[in-house]
């Protein structure tokens, strides 16, 4: 049964949340997980996933696009993602391969609609052009409080030698992190269905542990159970 698990329905599941938290980590531990129950998965990201979208992604997080406003970095988001979807995603889907994203369109509407203040008729125009109905059937919001997510990504810096820590985004102030967090709580309630919220206040073995509980009851296919 097991090896024709992939074959039978793809699924794509995203990772969410605000700098830290522990996504990059999390994604690389579910991909094991799933080859561990004989699931065939890719693990990609955003922005990047693609050569054209890694473009984007080195442009915008090198601080080049800051001057275009938060409208205009919603524009190239959403280009990286329409290239993301169109060569990465939907094919891995098509072909019984399940998608692992850190971080997508919620993102977007995060950073760049709920924190940016674009407004949401032009998130959701981009959002359909981007997407073509990719809407992940799972999305993890790993929430926690941003001054210790910071903590985490400066420890990490100093273990990497660095002498500063962060991206652009990362560099901006701790109110708008909060407010960031709010974005994506918010989110989560309005999509109850898509979203579930866990603590990344935890070690990275519980976390790991949580997801999966999360992940196996949602598709109780790789448990052997009946697809939802
Ligand atoms: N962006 C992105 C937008 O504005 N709009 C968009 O549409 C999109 C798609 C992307 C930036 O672009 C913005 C958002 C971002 O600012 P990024 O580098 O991908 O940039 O940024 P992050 O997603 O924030 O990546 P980080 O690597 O900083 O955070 P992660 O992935 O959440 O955290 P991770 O796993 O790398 O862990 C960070 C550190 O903590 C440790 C890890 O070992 C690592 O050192 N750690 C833990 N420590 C203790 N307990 C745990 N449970 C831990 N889990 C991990």
């Amino acid at each position: 049964m097991l090896d024709t698990l992939s074959a039978r329905q793809a699924r794509f599941i995203t990772f969410e949340g605000g700098e830290g938290v522990g996504k990059s980590t999390q994604v690389k531990r579910l991909q094991q997980n799933l080859q561990r129950h004989a699931v065939e998965v890719v693990r990609t990201r955003e922005p990047g996933g693609t050569p054209k979208a890694e473009a984007i992604r080195s442009f915008i997080l090198q601080g080049r696009s800051e001057s275009w406003g938060a409208g205009g970095e919603a524009v190239l988001f959403a280009a990286a993602r329409l290239d993301h979807v169109t060569q990465l995603i939907a094919p891995n889907l098509a072909n019984g391969t399940w998608v692992l994203s850190d971080r997508f369109h919620d993102s977007t509407r995060a950073y760049q609609g709920l924190t940016g203040g674009v407004a949401p008729r032009l998130i959701a125009a981009l959002e359909e052009l981007a997407l073509n109905g990719h809407t992940p059937d799972l999305t993890l919001v790993l929430d926690m409080d941003p001054e210790k997510a910071f903590k985490r990504v400066a420890e990490r810096a100093i273990e990497d030698g660095l002498a500063q820590t962060g991206d652009r985004f990362e560099k901006e102030e701790l109110d708008w992190h909060m407010r960031l967090r709010e974005g994506f709580l918010a989110i989560a309630r309005d999509n109850p269905d898509r979203c579930v919220v866990l603590s990344a206040d935890q070690s990275p073995e519980a976390l790991e542990a949580a997801i999966w509980d999360v992940v196996s009851q949602r598709f109780p296919e790789l448990l052997g159970g009946q697809p939802t």
